[in-house]
C-alpha cells in the first residue's frame, strides 16, 4: 500500500479515503512511522507550502487538516505501540481579551501536521494560564495569536511571564496586526505571518 496515495488523498481532503488507506497500509504491515512521515506529514507539508503561496486557501487547509485528524485517530495507537514520539510539544492560545480562534486553530493544525503534540489552551488566555499549561505539558513552544490591536499588547505579558517563570519554551507570535517589529519590541522568540510558516518557525526553534 503506497504512502503516496495517502499523501494525495490527504491533500485533497478526502477523509473517508484517508481512513481506508491508512487502515489498509497498517493491515499490509507498513511501518506506522512511514505512514505518518511519507503519507500524512508529507501531505500537510505540501498543503502548507501551497497555502503560503496562495495556491490554496483556508477551506482547503481545513479539509486537509480534517482528513489528517481522521487518519491520525487510526494511526495514533500504532505510533504509540511503535514508540514514535512527537518532535516536540506546543501550547497554543489566543491572547487575553481576544476571542478570535480561526487563525490559531490553523496554526495548531499546521503544528500537528509538522509532527508536534499540540495542547490548545483556547481563547482569552491569560499569561498565567499559558505558563500553567506550558509547565504541565513540558512545552517546547508557546504559540500566541492576537487579532486585535487592543489585545496584541497582552502578548508582552506572556513573554515576560515566561522569562519570569524561567521556562525554556520559545514564544512565537502571530495574527493579522502582529509584525516582526512588534515581535522584536516585546522580545518574543519569533513571528510568522501565516500558519504554515509558524510550523516551520517552531521546527527551526526546536533545533536552536
Ligand atoms: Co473580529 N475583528 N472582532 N470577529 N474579525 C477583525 C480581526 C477586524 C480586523 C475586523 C475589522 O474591523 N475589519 C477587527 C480588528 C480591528 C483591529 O483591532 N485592528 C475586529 C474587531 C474590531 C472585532 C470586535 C471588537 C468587534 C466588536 O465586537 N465590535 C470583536 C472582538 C471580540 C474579541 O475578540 N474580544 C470581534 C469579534 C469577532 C467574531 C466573534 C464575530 C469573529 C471571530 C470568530 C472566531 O474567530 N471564532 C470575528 C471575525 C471572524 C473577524 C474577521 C472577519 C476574520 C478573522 C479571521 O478568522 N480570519 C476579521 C477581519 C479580517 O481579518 N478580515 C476580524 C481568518 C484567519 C485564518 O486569519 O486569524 O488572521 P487570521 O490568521 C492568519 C494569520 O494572521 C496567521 O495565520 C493565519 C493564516 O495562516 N496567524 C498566526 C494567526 N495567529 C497566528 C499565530 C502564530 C502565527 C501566525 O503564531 C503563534
Amino acid at each position: 500500500m503506497s504512502t503516496e496515495a495517502i499523501c494525495q488523498a490527504l491533500m485533497k481532503g478526502r477523509t473517508p479515503e484517508v481512513k481506508t488507506l491508512v487502515q489498509a497500509a497498517l493491515d499490509a504491515g507498513t511501518d506506522p512511522a512511514a505512514i505518518l512521515n511519507e503519507g500524512m506529514l508529507a501531505g500537510m507539508s505540501i498543503i502548507g507550502e501551497k497555502f503560503k503561496k496562495n495556491e490554496v486557501y483556508v477551506p482547503e487547509v481545513l479539509i486537509a487538516a480534517r482528513a489528517m485528524k481522521a487518519g491520525m485517530e487510526i494511526l495514533r495507537p500504532k505510533l504509540v505501540d511503535a514508540g514514535v514520539e512527537p518532535i516536540g510539544t506546543a501550547v497554543i492560545g489566543t491572547v487575553k481579551g481576544d476571542l478570535h480562534d480561526i487563525g490559531k486553530n490553523l496554526v495548531g493544525m499546521m503544528l500537528e501536521g509538522a509532527g508536534f503534540k499540540v495542547v490548545d489552551a483556547g481563547i482569552d488566555v491569560s499569561a498565567e494560564k499559558f505558563i500553567e499549561t506550558a509547565k504541565a505539558n513540558n512545552a517546547h513552544i508557546i504559540g500566541v495569536s492576537a487579532l486585535l490591536t487592543t489585545t496584541m499588547t497582552n502578548m508582552k505579558l506572556v513573554v515576560d511571564a515566561v522569562k519570569e517563570a524561567g521556562l525554556s519554551a520559545k514564544v512565537i507570535i502571530g495574527g493579522a496586526p502582529v509584525t516582526q517589529a512588534f515581535c522584536d519590541e516585546i522580545g518574543a522568540s519569533g513571528y510568522s505571518a501565516d500558519a504554515a510558516s509558524a510550523a516551520d518557525l517552531a521546527k527551526s526553534l526546536l533545533a536552536s
